[in-house]
């Protein structure tokens, strides 16, 4: 590309003499134009990836960097004086995705268009998205993100589909993406807008006005699974979504020959998580209005349909009432009872029934009987729903039930966040791995390599410098670069246990107080979210923002130890913080995280681990060996086995260990209620000696131990950057070309 030529063309004018938005605003038509022709020919059968979340991230460099000219463009910048970063820094991240759900959508559409797949993504265009976080007075505040700006990635269509409410009709509008693979074909990322969305209705913060379904249907994206308020909406979107997209899947079908019962010849669906889930019923509801019998309906559908699970905690599983269907989707709940009702004449279990004894429909039950594949992403995800929260159904369907192991993609999470270490790596070994990720194994040969090494130390060390400086710039906060960074970056969840880290940097604060001063220093860096509705996750991030303050105003503590709480984290601050890790904090209770993604991100940026046998951080346990990893904590058979027996009694725990008592009692001292909120600072101590659901206390010594012994470890820099080295050599697994390999290989297919 000549960006000279480009420029010129455009707006008259010399690269020097353009405003940055002029460059952004170009470089975005021409990636868009050059993504357009590289769009695959159509074949005959599709995948279509269904979900209510695709976290994309910003695009311009991704987009760049796939269509192999990012390089260039950076070089003819530069030599005009200008900085390709500033530049992106204009691009505001679109906010579609939650967290660890909709981030894999995103990783999984970059796969699919590299590995040149027919494959497409259909979701909502949300006008807001998630709310962004401004913390005011040791507390989150939510605030709507207005993300989408006229200068947008997305292009709207001529194609519009009626979606029939119980009281309205909505129309929705389809508004395309380009998804370009990285030296391949690109796909397209479909997002439907309601026609008469309306952000007028927006009053205060990131309340409105929730009867007005026509104005709000495409608004807000619902803030995790914790939010009561609005179920009935989210009904709406997820009908919106499912309904649309089902149309103009069958419609694409039938352009390209499909008589209709033949429909698993032409599409394969996806079902990302239960949110869109009625696409089942709503396919089915559509073959028969164009003439199909509704038995033969069920069965077509039943073949093209694939459902991933990705929580094993049952309170996360959607379960509508059937009256908020009978409101929202009239037409779709003669078909739900007849679903339901096939299942129960052929199944002598009523716990595996659809619609349950209170009238609440379990969508999970209905995406199992009625998919042909059921999987889980992690190993020991899959194998905990099979032998436990699914056993009835494994027992019934053995052969749908399988493992897809999540992954990540390497373009954005290495070629793009880290420039020095792809150059590293490439100089190494050369440039394979980036088409095939097996190869970063080569790697090892340089096990115990002076020189490599300390390059490996050295990169890790300017990437640390480079996060000081924006986090100085953007959040004027102060960080040590000499010092080893800590991080833990995930939503707020009780289950990913911020909990625990906490109650660490308490001890370990005490314990500097009273003379033990660690040999390097440390800083503790959190970012995260918390739904708004979530009680205790808000009280968990009130107390990191206190300890916060005491702890980084502390004289006597503050050069060996700092806590960071990032504001608004987000895709675009965790490429930032993860080239930066030295220990990657993935502490959740044995058995709750399905996988974690994150886990993936931060080894192959060459951190180290320290976490529970859970999710994939098992695999990463085998691939990188006992020396390479920091492992502690009670095992998921434990915790299970202790939830069955109803066993555990947090009081004992804080009654018996005298440093958990003492970290505990510190939440309301006096030093932290003269910070923070009383009411939320008790309310979490309550929960915690009460209840503390998710077993932070059992685990608390085994964590302190092992984490003191990482950072002992840390002190031997050559042994630690052989402990990074494998940790990235052994990365190559997580790639989601090798996930998206294997759901292509057994369940879509596709040629
Ligand atoms: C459900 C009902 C109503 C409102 C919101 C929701 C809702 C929204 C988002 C429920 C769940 C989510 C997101 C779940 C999620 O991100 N799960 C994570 O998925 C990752 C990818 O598989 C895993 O790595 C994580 O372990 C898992 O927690």
């Amino acid at each position: 590309m000549n960006l000279t030529e480009l420029l010129k063309e455009n707006y008259g004018k010399s690269i020097k003499e353009c405003s940055n938005e002029e460059i952004y605003t170009s470089l975005l038509k021409e990636a868009q134009r050059l993504s357009e022709k590289k769009k695959r020919p159509e074949s005959k059968k599709k995948l279509y990836y269904f979900s209510a979340e695709f976290l994309i991230g910003k695009l311009l460099s991704n987009n760049l960097i796939n269509l192999g000219i990012y390089d260039d463009v950076k070089k003819q910048l530069a030599e005009n004086g200008r900085n390709i970063c500033e530049i992106e820094d204009l691009e505001k991240e679109p906010s579609l995705g939650n967290g660890g759900l909709g981030r894999l959508a995103a990783c999984f559409l970059d796969s699919i268009a590299t590995l040149g797949l027919n494959g497409d993504g259909v979701g909502i265009k949300y006008h807001y998205g998630l709310f962004k976080q401004v913390f005011k007075n040791n507390k989150q505040t939510a605030v709507p993100d207005r993300w989408l700006t006229d200068n947008s990635w997305l292009v709207k269509t001529e194609k519009v589909y009626p979606v029939k409410f119980g009281n309205i009709t909505v129309y929705a509008i389809l508004y395309d993406l380009n998804i370009t693979g990285y030296n391949n074909t690109a796909n397209t990322l479909h997002l439907f807008d309601a026609e008469t969305a309306d952000e007028g209705i927006v009053t205060e913060g990131i309340d409105f006005d929730k009867s007005r379904i026509a104005k709000n249907l495409t608004l807000f994206l619902y803030p995790d699974d914790s939010d009561d308020a609005g179920r009935k909406l989210r009904i709406y979107q997820q009908y919106f979504m499912v309904s649309a997209g089902a149309q103009m899947l069958l419609d694409e079908a039938v352009s390209k020959g499909c008589a209709l019962h033949d429909l698993d010849d032409y599409a394969v669906i996806q079902i990302n998580d239960t949110h869109p889930t009625m696409v089942i019923p709503e396919l089915i509801r559509l073959l028969t209005l164009r003439g199909i019998e509704l038995d033969e309906a069920v069965e077509i559908v039943s073949r093209c349909c694939a459902y991933t699970n990705h929580t094993i905690l049952a309170e996360a599983l959607e379960k509508w009432p059937l009256h908020y269907l009978k409101e929202v989707v009239p037409q779709l709940v003669p078909i739900i009872e007849i679903m339901d009702d096939k299942v129960r004449r052929k199944i002598d279990n009523t716990s595996l029934a659809i619609i349950d004894k209170n009238n609440t429909v379990h969508m999970a039950h209905l995406d199992i009987h009625y998919c042909m594949s059921v999987n889980g992403v992690a190993a020991l995800h899959t194998d905990i729903l099979k032998n436990e929260e699914l056993s009835g159904f494994y027992e019934i369907y053995p052969e749908k039930f399988n493992n897809k192991t999540n992954g990540i993609t390497f373009r954005r999470w290495l070629l793009h966040c880290n420039h020095q270490l792809t150059d590293f790596i490439t100089a190494l070994i050369g440039d394979g791995y980036k088409k095939n990720a097996d190869e970063l194994k080569r790697l090892k040969q340089f096990k115990g390599n002076k020189d490599v090494l300390t390059k490996l130390l050295h990169i890790k060390q300017d990437k640390k410098k480079e996060l000081c400086g924006y986090l100085k710039k953007v959040q004027n906060i102060s960080v040590d670069q000499a010092s080893i960074f800590d991080i833990q970056i995930k939503r707020l969840h009780e289950y990913k246990r911020q909990q625990l880290n906490a109650l660490y940097i308490i001890h370990k604060y005490l314990e500097i107080k009273a003379g033990k001063k660690p040999s390097t220093p440390i800083t503790c860096i959190f970012g995260a979210k918390a739904a708004p509705a979530y009680i205790i996750a808000q009280d968990i991030i009130h107390l990191i923002l206190c300890l916060s303050e005491i702890i980084n105003n502390d004289p006597q503590v503050n050069q060996y130890l700092k806590v960071i709480m990032v504001e608004n984290y987000n895709v675009t601050l965790a490429e930032r913080l993860i080239p930066a890790c030295d220990i990657s904090e993935q502490i959740s209770l044995a058995s709750k995280e399905a996988s974690g993604t994150g886990n993936m991100k931060f080894m192959l940026n060459g951190a180290v681990t320290l976490g529970t046998e859970d999710g994939a951080n098992v695999e990463i346990h085998q691939l990188v060996g006992d020396d390479n990893i920091y492992v502690f904590g009670d095992s998921s058979d434990v915790v299970v086995d202790r939830y069955k027996k109803a066993s555990y009694s947090a009081r004992d725990y804080y009654e018996q260990d005298a440093d958990i008592k003492e970290a505990v009692d510190f939440i309301t001292s006096e030093e932290v209620l003269k910070v923070g909120d009383k009411t939320m600072l008790e309310r979490l101590s309550r929960e915690l000696i009460g209840k503390d659901w998710f077993m932070t206390f059992p685990d608390f010594k085994a964590y302190v131990q092992t984490k003191e012994k990482a950072l002992a470890d840390y002190e031997n820099r050559l042994e630690w950057a052989d402990k990074m080295l494998v940790n990235i050599a052994m990365a190559g697994f997580f790639s989601s070309d090798r996930t998206i390999e294997e759901y292509n290989r057994d369940i879509w297919k596709l040629s």
